[in-house]
């Protein structure tokens, strides 16, 4: 019984730090650079293959959770925009009944060659479930993100689930992030859009930006698509990548360190996080996408070591307080 009410204090504590969760995705992005984060617009995006591969190359820099597993077990406690049907039936929600975040939406399967206009498309959101929730759009309350994120930045996480590897199934993609109010406007300057539009050229609903299964990226970050299908394929000095790793792997990360950290600063708990997905040429398996629950870019990394002595020293307490309970019973 004892050892039970221990078990009870330090699974408050965990959640309470919201760093004991049994299946959360744990991953160190590097600083972004030309040779490991592709600038979309806002958004960095990383290849999970890439950083995983090139790892000894004396050109990348260190980082730490590659590969990324997305198999609907292994991210039912992740806050999930996107997912398959058995990705539904799975997911167990980090958040409580009734939360200030939308429903995950279903995303499709089969062969569409048609622009998906945006998310109802994939799940029928109708908006309204609570306050400040838009229809067609993915909300969260930025209190209750800010509770799940802890000190570790916005990051999202893309499973690529195409059926023709080497080029033959790329997807295409566009996706927006505000920052909006309880009436749905969007927060002066709080527009992110991961598009084709060019660097920095801000909320414009830019270009579709092709998700290329497969390339060979050479050693000033460059990269070309010959068709390649495994490292002999490649250029000498360059890194052979799959960007369409089957269900069970995520194959990108995206980034926005301005987004970042305003939704994680943010003092107005009205505030909401809304997500709007867009993609053309989808084929075979479903897609999913969601927020890491422990996932840092190293620019912004908390000093481990004192995260650590704090953790001990609360475990410490706890014990302590449980033995002298034990004693006077
Ligand atoms: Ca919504
Ligand atoms: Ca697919
Ligand atoms: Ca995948």
């Amino acid at each position: 019984m004892i050892t039970s009410a221990i078990v009870r204090k330090i699974t408050a504590l965990c959640l309470l730090l919201l760093g004991c969760a049994a299946n959360a995705t744990v991953l160190t992005l590097p600083t972004p650079n030309a040779y490991e984060g592709q600038l979309f617009n806002n958004f960095n995006i990383y290849s999970l293959d890439l950083l995983q591969k090139c790892a000894s190359d004396p050109r990348c820099q260190p980082q730490a959770g590659v590969p990324v597993a997305s198999s609907p077990g292994q991210i039912a406690d992740q806050a999930i925009v996107l997912t398959s049907a058995n990705g539904m039936s799975n997911f167990t929600s980090p958040f409580a009944a009734g939360s200030a975040v939308d429903d995950v939406f279903l995303s499709p399967t089969g062969n569409q060659s048609a622009t998906y206009p945006n998310l109802p498309t994939f799940g029928n959101d109708a908006g309204g479930q609570f306050t400040g929730d838009q229809a067609f759009t993915w909300e969260i309350n930025l209190g209750l993100l800010q509770s799940y994120l802890g000190l570790h930045d916005l990051v999202f996480l893309f499973d690529n689930n195409q059926g023709n590897a080497n080029g033959g199934g790329n997807v295409s993609l566009l996706a927006q992030a505000r920052i909006i109010d309880a009436a749905g406007n969007t927060v002066a300057g709080q527009c992110y859009e991961m598009s084709a539009a060019g660097a920095n050229a801000g909320c414009v609903g830019g270009g579709y930006v092709p998700v290329l299964s497969s390339l060979c990226v050479a050693s000033d970050g460059s990269y070309n698509t010959i068709g390649a299908s495994n490292q002999g394929d490649c250029p000498a000095g360059s890194i052979y990548v799959s960007n369409n790793l089957g269900t069970s792997t995520a194959e990108y990360a995206a980034y926005s360190q301005s987004l970042s950290n305003f939704a994680k600063n943010a003092a107005n708990a009205n505030y909401l996080l809304s997500v709007d997905v867009r993609y053309i040429g989808n084929e075979s398996g479903a897609e999913q996408l969601w927020l890491c629950s422990e996932c840092d870019v190293s620019q912004n990394r908390v000093p481990e070591p004192g995260s650590l002595l704090l953790l001990a020293m609360g475990l410490a307490a706890l014990l302590f307080t449980g033995n002298s309970k034990a004693r006077r019973a």
